[in-house]
């Protein structure tokens, strides 16, 4: 298993729109193994191929409790969605920014297995919500798409700050 490097907003790669998954292989097998550890050790509780550079349509997320219960959707589809939500969402690839997004609170949702074959799921709650943000990365959409320009382009200010001081401190370490 390797942990994959996660790209970080305003990547432009990140707004790729990822094709469907054809081939059910051991390469695909050992992405998710990947994709999996990479979302446990960023503590996420999803991640989406999108983020590691990989642009086909496959997500894992884990909303368990414990973190134990993995999940994989392949080339997932929205088939009815029903009510309103707002949840407080973040994203590993825009680190440290939190913000309210209004999604569907109930999803009818098609996907396939690591074995290629279809399954359905109605989904709830956080379960719903992380299935859409993830979506939305596989079509080349964040969830800073959905506030206002002016506050993405905060966002972007922000996480530029924090990059560069946390290159200063890199810089400061190694000097001493
Ligand atoms: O770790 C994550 N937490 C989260 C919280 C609320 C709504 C969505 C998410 S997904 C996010 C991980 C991530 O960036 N997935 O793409
Ligand atoms: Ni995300």
């Amino acid at each position: 298993m390797s942990k994959l490097n996660i790209l970080e907003f305003p990547d432009p790669r990140l707004t790729t729109v990822a094709r469907d998954v054809d081939t059910f292989d051991d390469s695909l097998k050992k992405l998710v193994q990947d994709m999996t550890e990479t979302m446990y050790s960023a503590n996420g509780i999803g991640l989406a191929a999108t983020q590691v550079n990989v642009h086909k349509r496959l997500l894992v997320l884990d909303v368990s409790e414990n973190q134990d219960q993995p999940r994989v959707y392949i080339n997932p589809q929205i088939l009815d969605s029903e009510g309103d939500q707002v949840h407080e969402e973040g994203c590993l690839s825009v680190p440290g920014i939190y913000a309210s997004v209004s999604r569907a609170e109930n999803i009818t949702l098609r996907a396939q297995d690591l074995d290629g074959n279809s399954f359905e799921e109605k989904l709830t709650g956080l379960h719903s919500v992380c299935v859409q943000h993830e979506m939305d990365h596989l079509i080349g959409r964040l969830f800073v798409d959905y506030l206002s320009p002016l506050k993405r382009n905060m966002v972007r200010k922000k996480l530029e700050k924090q990059r560069k001081t946390a290159a200063k401190e890199a810089e400061e370490h190694l000097v001493i």
